[in-house]
């Protein structure tokens, strides 16, 4: 092989292009302003787990957006809210430290409504945590009536007078993300690539199985249960003729909560299971068998030693 191949910059999925720019990007904003919506929107794969219940997001995930001349990794992060628990606790701490590591800031509001209590307080998080460049991105503007359009977007101005630049968004249509995108490789130091081409995330397999399984319990069930309910996958195989096997469980932290989960005559639990197995049939692209138990830990959002256990240690 003459050197002149070997060093053929293709063959090297760390080579780059001389001016490539790459950085962390964190998407903070208080729960369910669309975060994970956005992330997945540039990934171009459901990454993070989306739902219309608040707090949705409860670790910190990444998603990796690779091209040519940029690597761009949103570090997308759970709502920040006033912690009711501990693990609300070590949610809003996860998300607070992504903001000092981050190159980039996107400051995600939900315009339809006017600032919250929880924008005024990442608000001045983010005036005292951070020198990074803060893009302030007004979301869900299709659901904003126009007469409300200068009030809100004003009254978010003023709550983040120190922001950079500014975009109005509808993160679910893609609506100016593309100008977004433009922003944030305008402000985006030049740098290497830190992950190969074809890495999307930084989650396991198993990590996405089991938050896709959290999605389908989330989208059925109502009040206290979707916030009470955490997944756990304790099996991943491939078993005989291609199909997958997964065992999944599936706490609660109340006996009632198991009773809801489970549903009458087992109904619910198995339209959580058949939709959740074809969540991870699309993620394996191959036939699943899924097995889901459903079980009770009494408070554990409450628990060092079962957060531990489910993977919640925080930063
Ligand atoms: N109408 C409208 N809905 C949106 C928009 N962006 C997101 N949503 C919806 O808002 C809800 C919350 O979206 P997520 O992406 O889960 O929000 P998040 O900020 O990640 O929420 P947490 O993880 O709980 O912090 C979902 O039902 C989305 O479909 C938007 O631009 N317009
Ligand atoms: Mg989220």
């Amino acid at each position: 092989m003459s050197a002149e191949v070997f060093n053929d910059a293709s063959s090297d999925p760390y080579a780059v292009p001389e001016g490539h720019k790459s950085g962390f990007v964190a998407v903070i904003g208080r729960p369910n302003v669309g975060k994970s919506t956005l992330m997945n929107h540039y990934v171009g794969e459901k990454v993070a787990i989306v739902s219309s219940k608040p707090q949705t997001t409860r670790s910190r995930i990444l998603g990796i957006l690779t091209r040519e001349t940029c690597q761009i990794i949103f570090v997308d992060t759970p709502g920040i809210h006033r912690p009711l628990h501990r693990l609300g606790e070590i949610m809003v701490r996860t998300a607070t430290s992504a903001i000092p590591d981050a190159d980039v800031v996107l400051f995600l509001v939900d315009a339809s409504v006017p600032p919250q209590e929880e924008d005024r307080m990442i608000a001045r998080i983010l005036a005292e945590q951070t020198d990074a460049p803060i893009i302030l991105v007004l979301n869900k503007m299709d659901r904003l009536p126009p007469e409300n359009v200068e009030p809100h977007t004003e009254a978010y101005w003023d709550l983040a007078p120190f922001h950079d630049e500014w975009m109005m968004t509808v993160a679910t249509e893609g609506t100016n993300l593309d100008a977004l995108l433009e922003r944030i490789l305008a402000v985006l130091p030049e740098g290497p690539r830190y992950y190969p081409r074809e890495y999307i995330t930084d989650q396991t397999e198993r990590q996405i199985v089991a938050e896709l399984i959290r999605e389908q319990v989330l989208r059925h069930t109502y009040h206290e249960v979707p916030h009470s309910v955490a997944v756990v996958v304790e099996e991943f195989k491939e078993r005989e003729q291609d199909v997958t096997y997964v065992a999944a469980n599936i706490f609660v932290e109340r006996e009632s909560q198991k009773g809801i989960v489970i549903g009458e005559k087992g109904r619910m639990i198995r339209q959580i299971g058949l939709n959740g197995r074809r969540a991870v049939e699309r993620l394996v692209g191959g036939k699943v068998y899924l097995d889901l138990w459903v079980k009770v830990r009494k408070m554990w959002r409450e628990d060092e030693r079962q957060l531990r256990h489910l993977g919640f240690e925080g930063p």
